[in-house]
This record gives C-alpha cells, structure tokens and sequence, in this order.
C-alpha cells in the first residue's frame, strides 16, 4: 500500500517503484529498472498501436510463428521494442518470446534474470481496433558463473516468477504489474508521458458473473466444462444467474475485466488443440501470477497452473482463470465429468 495515494497525491511509475524498493534496504534495484524498461517499451509500443491505421504498420509481416500463426507487423514491432529496452540495463540474460522460435541471448552475460514475453497478445484483433496488449514474466537465471545459456536455465514453473505483469493498450494504457505483494494498476496518462498509479491493490471478487471462452468450439469441449457452462446459463435468480457471456478474443483483456468485474476466462482442451491453444510461459503463468495475487486462481482443470513443470518454452496449457468460487465449481464439473468421452 502506498500511504501518500491517499492524500490524493498522484504518483508515477517511477515514483511508486523507488517507494517499494527502498522498503527492502538490501535490494539491488535491478528488478526495478527492469520494470522501467518494460514502462519505457510499452509506452512507445502504445504510441505505435494507437496511430498503427495512419502509419502503414498495419497488417501482417509474411512470416509464421513456433504456433505456425500469421505474424503481424505490430507484433515484430512489438517483440524488437521490448528486447532493445531489456537490453539497455545489463540485468537480463535471456528473452523468451512468442515471436522467436528460440531463446535470445542478450549482450549483458551478467544479467540475472530471464524474461518471457508475448509482445502482443491478440494482435489477431489489431485490425478491427481491439484491445491488445504485452504480457511479461520474470525469473531469476539459475546458470552458474560461466556456463553458456540453455533452453533449460529458462523452463522453470510459474511458482519461481518473481515478477509478472501486462500493459494493456485499450480505450487507455494501462501496466499491471506483480512483485509478489499484491497488484498495482498504472494507467498511462499521454499530456504526460507517464504511468500514474491508478490502483495499489487489485482485488479480484471471490464471485462473479460473467463467463469468458469461445463457445463456437463448444461441440469439442470436456464433457465437464459443457455441463458447467449450461449450469451458468440455467435461471437462478437467487444466485445471479443465468451468468453473462462476454469475450474478446485478447486473453490480457479478457482477464483483466475478469479480475475487476470477477468471474472466469477459459480456454479448454479441445479436439482442435488437445493441450488447450494458449501458452503455459508468455500468456498462462504470468497472468496466473496476477491473478493469484489479486486473490483469484488459476487451474489447467486439475492442477495449479504455476505448479507446471514445463518440457518446451512453447508449451501450451488449457487454463481455467478467474474467481475462486467460479474456478472451484468448474473444478468439481471437470473432476464429476472426467472419464465421460466427448460427444461432439
Ligand atoms: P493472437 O495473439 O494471435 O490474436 O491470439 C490471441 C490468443 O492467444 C489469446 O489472447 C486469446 O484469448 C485467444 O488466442 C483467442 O483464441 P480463439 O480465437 O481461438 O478464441
């Protein structure tokens, strides 16, 4: 909590993040300048998706990702700002991103942490001027002195991130960002040039009512998840339902609304994607974190998604997300219905 903030005071990002680190005297300040640079990166990355219809940096780049999806030109513009700032301090080793099929080693050999990004998240939705955004995750790099950089030193479960956050370019930017105590919200204000705190402490309700998945795979869902959705669409008054449906097809908006407003964002494993389509390192574990923080859950549908050990940086999960009480009951419909086979 930031005492001052309730005096009306505004406070930047900078601002908020000396705050916490002088908490810590020990602290060296390096997790703090690279959230900086994350700030400086998505400032610029917001500046490029709000103009992206009058510049020509709409549309797609020619290529393919590790996920065999059409890269737009925002996306690689996207990916180039973040690792350009992450490599401005000499503190992180290694990227890893949607965008590139392989880890990036940085020039800073020192560097002691590891970050994964999804540079643009949505950006399928770009074109038609929905919210898309960047998601981050930070982990410290276990390498001893001298061994070269592996794939390994970055498969590390979500519970090992010390940082994990998203900037979210929608009617306004927005950074949320964790450290492991709590949630804080800054929202970008443009006549400054800066993030204002805007929330020190997200919370997100034990209860909601809106679920979020694509419905038009509903034929190839879990048997479970097809009995949970018809249960929020039954009338029950007295318990708020049926629920409301809303999705936008950007994950990072998706459960961003989903922390302020409570409920659930799924994206279960289908016929289509048998490991469920988003992925564990740059989209699942990094929201999870927030999530968790803001007092939520997250679950492949049986398991903690943080608890995953992951075998490949491009790994994929299904992720069931959101409030406790909403999470909990997809949980028993998923375990009530596991053995049953999919009737499609
Ligand atoms: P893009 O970044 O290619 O637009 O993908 C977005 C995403 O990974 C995630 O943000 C969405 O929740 C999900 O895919 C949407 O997938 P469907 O179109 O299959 O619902």
């Amino acid at each position: 909590m930031v005492e001052s903030n309730q005096s009306n005071r505004l406070i930047t990002l900078e601002e908020y993040i000396i705050q916490g680190q002088n908490k810590f005297p020990g602290a060296t300040g390096e997790l703090s300048q690279l959230l900086r640079d994350i700030g400086l990166a998505a400032k610029i990355i917001s500046r490029e998706v709000n103009k992206a219809g009058i510049t020509n940096i709409l549309g797609e780049d020619g290529s393919t990702n590790y996920h065999g999806e059409t890269v737009k030109k925002l996306d690689l513009f996207a990916d180039r700002q973040l690792i350009s700032a992450l490599n401005r301090s000499d503190i992180t080793c290694m990227v890893i991103s949607e965008e590139n099929d392989d880890i990036v080693r940085l020039d800073n050999k020192g560097g002691k942490y590891i970050v994964y990004l999804d540079p643009l998240d949505g950006s399928s939705n770009i074109g038609v001027n929905v919210s898309v955004g960047s998601i981050f995750s930070i982990y410290i790099c276990d390498a001893k002195e001298g061994e070269s950089l592996q794939v390994e030193h970055g498969l590390q479960p979500g519970v090992r991130q010390v940082a994990a956050g998203y900037a979210l370019y929608g009617s306004s930017t927005i950074l949320v960002y964790t450290t492991g105590m709590g949630v804080s919200e800054f929202t970008l204000d443009p006549s400054l040039g800066e993030f204002m705190l805007s929330n020190d402490s997200i919370g997100i309700p034990d209860h909601g009512t809106i679920y979020s998945v694509n419905e038009g795979n509903y034929r190839s869902w879990p048997e479970g998840l097809k009995k949970y959705v018809k249960y929020c669409q039954e009338e029950r008054p007295e318990e708020s339902r049926p629920y409301t449906a809303r999705y936008i097809g950007s994950m990072v908006a998706d459960v961003h609304r989903t922390l302020l407003e409570g409920g659930i964002f799924i994206y279960p494993d289908s016929n289509q994607y048998p490991n469920g389509k988003l992925r564990l390192m740059y989209e699942c574990n990094p929201l999870s974190m927030v999530t968790e923080q803001a007092g939520g859950m997250a679950i492949d549908g049986h398991g903690r998604i943080m608890e995953i050990t992951p075998k490949n940086i491009h790994q994929q999960t299904p992720i069931y997300i959101g409030s406790k009480v909403n999470v909990r009951k997809v949980q028993e419909y998923l375990e009530a219905h596991a053995e049953d086979p999919v009737k499609s």
